[in-house]
C-alpha cells in the first residue's frame, strides 16, 4: 500500500538520528517509539482483524503528512462503535514497522 510505504519511508528517514542518539545513551538496538494524535475519516474497518483504515491529516509528532493508511487497533475493542464514514480523533503509536491506534473517538 502506497500510503503505508510513505509512513515507513518517513520513519526510516528519521532512523539515523534516532540511532545515534541511542548510541550516545548506550542503548543500541532499542526501538524508538513515537506517539501522536491525528484526526481523520474512517474509510474501512475490519473488526475481526482489528484493523482500521483512516484518511488522516498531518501528524507532525510522528513526522507524517496527510495520507490514508491502515492501522492495527490496540486493543481491538477500540473499534466498537466506530463506523466507516465517521470522523475520528485518534492516538497513534509507531515503533519500527508497526503503526497502532491506541485510542479513537468520534470527533
Ligand atoms: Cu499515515
Amino acid at each position: 500500500m502506497r500510503a503505508t510505504a510513505a509512513c515507513l519511508a518517513a520513519a526510516l528517514l528519521a532512523l539515523p538520528a534516532i540511532a545515534s542518539a541511542q548510541a550516545m545513551k548506550g542503548t543500541p538496538g532499542a526501538a524508538a517509539v513515537t506517539t501522536g494524535r491525528g484526526v481523520g475519516v474512517v474509510t474501512a474497518l475490519d473488526a475481526k482483524a482489528a484493523k482500521v483504515t483512516i484518511k488522516h491529516g498531518p501528524i507532525p509528532a510522528v513526522g507524517w503528512p496527510a495520507m490514508t493508511m491502515t492501522f492495527k487497533a490496540t486493543p481491538p475493542t477500540l473499534l466498537k462503535g466506530i463506523r466507516v464514514g465517521q470522523t475520528v480523533a485518534f492516538d497513534v503509536r509507531t515503533k519500527r514497522m508497526d503503526a497502532e491506534v491506541t485510542a479513537i473517538q468520534p470527533h
